[in-house]
């Protein structure tokens, strides 16, 4: 009994999951307590991920709206802080969607097709021969920027990593995410694109989701969703 115990908490440990309730602009909080700016998961006790990418809780997985939007200059620096270490293998995605006119950041659902990519992450081999990537084992997300050329106005920041651990069957990748209110200023005459909706943009068969990463090279991997706009 007491081994089967122990072992139950060695794979507990050993699996922990994350969430990313806040937001850091050019260095300074974009959420002052978490979920301040950052609409509240679904997830925020559980921090159970997303398995299958057609559900609707890919796009936000939030569970109320938050109660502010953050200012974010065109050109900053962003990044999350993570509530556990992001410790699985697997690239982290940003995107963006321009709320409609007539609609606020502080209620607008993210629904269309609107959302651009922004960043993404490719692997690289380390010493042990395991594929890694960019920000994986820290507290926080990769740090990204803000295309200058993005227009003014407000939006939703949807930030996501994807734990490819055991993405070789289908939907047992997991997805971690969530969306934050911003006000993009002193951006410029950009035309973002190409725009993708949530669901929508992922399929569970896509190759940078169905993946065996024991299977290929790290230069094969394929992020899921559309091509990166750099502005
Ligand atoms: C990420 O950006 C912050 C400012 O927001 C900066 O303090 C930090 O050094 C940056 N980290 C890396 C790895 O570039
Ligand atoms: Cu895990």
């Amino acid at each position: 009994m007491q081994i089967l115990t122990s072992l139950l908490l060695a794979a507990a440990t050993s699996h922990a999951h994350y969430t990313f309730p806040k937001l850091v602009v050019n260095g300074k909080p974009g959420d002052d307590k978490d979920w301040t700016v950052t609409r509240r998961t679904k997830n925020a006790d559980t921090k159970q991920g997303v398995e299958n990418p057609t559900n609707a809780d890919i796009r936000c997985y939030s569970s109320t709206n938050a109660g502010t939007v953050a200012e974010v200059p065109a050109g900053a620096t962003i990044h999350y802080i993570s509530t556990q270490q992001v410790n699985h293998p697997g690239p982290t995605q940003y995107y963006l969607a321009k709320v409609p006119e007539g609609k606020s950041a502080s209620s607008w659902d993210g629904s269309g097709n609107v959302w651009f990519k922004i960043a993404t992450t490719m692997p690289t081999v380390d010493a042990n021969k395991q594929m890694t990537w960019p920000g994986q084992n820290e507290y926080k997300t990769v740090n990204i920027t803000i295309p200058k050329a993005t227009p003014d106005g407000e939006y939703l920041v949807r930030v996501e990593h994807i734990a490819l651990h055991l993405a070789m069957q289908a939907n047992k990748a997991q997805f971690y995410l969530s969306c934050s209110q911003i006000k993009i200023t002193g951006g410029g005459n950009g035309t973002p694109g190409p725009l993708a909706a949530f669901p929508g943009a992922y399929k569970s068969s896509d190759p940078g989701i169905l993946v065996n990463l024991g299977s290929i090279q790290p230069s094969a991997y394929q992020p899921p969703g559309p091509a990166v706009w750099s502005g």
